[in-house]
């Protein structure tokens, strides 16, 4: 009778070993998938939060407006001392499409260094982010509406500063275009959409 409740034991006893070990690696791909999570939209949330904070009194703007999110992982948004660099980039709108009109954008850098918007049509059939990258690491501006490239400001300038925003009333006729930051690097970082007008 000894030897069923010995080996009844046994069985426990792995069973819990088993269960234990599956349990860790369930926590292990938990927070492998968390940590994942969190270098991508966890610190964007994050940073958008932070954002909300900004001093940039954008003004009432004419049209459709479409908000444009400028930034780039790690850096000052990560700590700034944890060595991982200026990282991804990105550039995001709230809307992918609006009506043919006026257009406002607003840009926000939610990033840790200067960025800006600049609209370039983009031709039927080409992918954003396609554009050839040609001297200081830019892509061609011709052909480009407008940008919003001032800190604090409306139109053209020096770059939008961290926190900081900018804005340009365009009027746009139905097509497609492409928002692109032009400092040298940051398209071929993955600094563009693209918005189709209709
Ligand atoms: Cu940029």
């Amino acid at each position: 009778m000894a030897a069923p409740v010995r080996r009844g034991r046994l069985i426990a006893a792995l069973v819990g070993a088993v269960t234990l070990l599956l349990g860790s690696v369930v926590a292990v791909v938990a927070a492998s998938g968390a940590f994942g999570e969190s270098t991508g939209s966890g610190a964007y949330a994050m940073v958008r939060g932070f954002t909300s904070d900004t001093s940039t009194r954008v003004p009432e703007l004419p049209g459709t407006v479409v908000n444009v999110s400028l930034g780039n992982m790690g850096g000052a948004m990560m700590g700034g001392s944890s060595g991982m660099g200026i990282g991804a980039m990105f550039l995001s709108a709230d809307r992918a499409t609006v009506p043919a009109g006026t257009v406002s954008f607003v840009a926000t850098n939610i990033g840790s260094i200067e960025h800006e918007l600049v609209v370039l049509p983009l031709a039927d059939g080409v992918a954003p982010g396609s554009r050839r990258i040609g001297g200081g690491n830019k892509v061609d501006e011709t052909g480009s509406l407008g940008e919003a490239s001032n800190s604090g400001g409306a139109g053209a300038g020096e770059g939008i500063t961290p926190g900081a925003s900018g804005w340009v009333s365009l009027t746009l006729a139905p097509g497609r275009y492409e928002f692109v930051c032009n400092i040298a690097g940051h398209y071929a970082d993955g600094m563009y959409t693209v918005l189709t007008v209709t």
